[in-house]
């Protein structure tokens, strides 16, 4: 599938009687078989869903949550990993449009640069929903919907959790930041707020901020680096827990002692950030929910069968401290 790409007609008409044959058995093609049937396949829709990668924790999660939600909604899902890279995701993009897929739905991995392919999927009649992080490009009739959480509070509520925790503080509160990857929504969303809150205390200072890829590598890595420019440091603020719990090795191989001699705060709340959380290796834990798959598909269902939808739905989330992480551990799901 990957294969079918742009290039000669003949190859094109190859590639639609190929994606025919695919989903021709269980759907008649189009956008115009919602009335629903005799048999249970009728009118089945197709999504083509384009995902960020694997990344995280919260990744995973949410992998499993829109694999999930499809098949309990009776949508053929086609899922493509980009791997992190946005060259990988306008391929998919792309094959989805020329396999003529219903809905195509994805998790852009950078804010800019898709309005050329979204342009492709508006031209085709396809209609695209942006799940969990958003796009900036300035014609909002490139997509129809974007169903995801508030970075910049989650941001903020991180922040001002500090200031209130440093309202004592008589000298500079030394802060280090792990970002998430470049350009990405959520990075440069919870680095503003974060930046915005802690702006009330002129002792909250931001030494040393980098991205660490929202991964457990990186997080290490960028730590380690951290922790030899600077001798002190005095809170890490890191936009995932992936990265946090990769920073807690380095910090302990540095002979400090995560959660006392480091504060540490992340974003996320999957379940092995919680789990450091109600160990007193983090302190704080602003939530972002991976479980978009049920609201993404209901979304797919209303936006096939041409009903108007909301442009901004958001995800509703909390915030833990360590208590409440030792009492939400047992039930937590991902
Ligand atoms: O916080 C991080 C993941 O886009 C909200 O991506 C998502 C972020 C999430 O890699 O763990």
């Amino acid at each position: 599938m990957r294969k079918m790409r742009t290039q000669s007609a003949p190859w094109r008409a190859a590639a639609v009687l190929a994606s025919v044959l695919l989903v021709g058995g269980v759907a008649a093609c189009g956008n115009s078989d919602t009335g629903g049937g005799g048999s249970k396949d009728d009118g089945k829709i197709t999504m083509g869903f384009s995902q960020v990668g694997a990344e995280s924790g919260w990744r995973t999660a949410n992998t499993t949550s829109i694999k999930d939600a499809a098949a309990a909604a009776g949508i053929e899902l086609k899922f493509d990993d980009a791997q992190q890279k946005q060259e990988n995701q306008i391929k998919a993009i792309r094959n989805y449009i020329q396999q003529k897929v219903d809905v195509i739905a994805f998790s852009p991995v950078v804010e800019s640069g898709w309005d050329t392919v979204l342009k492709e999927a508006k031209d085709a009649d396809i209609p695209v929903i942006l799940t969990d992080r958003s796009v900036d490009s300035a014609d909002k009739s490139l997509y129809k919907t974007f169903l995801g959480s508030d970075f910049v509070k989650e941001g903020r509520l991180a922040g001002e959790w500090l200031v209130e925790q440093k309202k004592t503080a008589s000298g500079p509160v030394n802060i280090v930041e792990l970002q998430g990857n470049t350009g990405a929504a959520p990075a440069n969303d919870r680095k503003k707020g974060f930046a915005e809150a802690i702006a009330a205390n002129p002792n909250l200072k931001v030494i040393a901020s980098q991205p660490g890829d929202f991964t457990r590598a990186g997080g290490k890595q960028v730590m380690e680096q951290f922790l030899k420019a600077n001798p002190k440091i005095d809170v890490l603020f890191a936009h995932n827990d992936d990265m946090g719990l990769g920073a807690l090795e380095a910090i302990t191989a540095a002979g400090k002692v995560p959660g006392k001699d480091i504060t540490i705060i992340t974003v996320d709340a999957v379940k092995d950030g919680m789990q450091a959380l109600a160990d007193g290796k983090f302190n704080f834990i602003a939530e972002c929910s991976p479980l978009l798959g049920p609201q993404l598909m209901d979304l797919a269902k209303k936006v096939h069968a041409g009903e108007q939808v909301a442009p901004r739905i958001e995800t509703e989330e909390t915030t833990f401290t360590q208590a409440q992480a030792k009492e939400a551990l047992p039930n937590r799901k991902y």
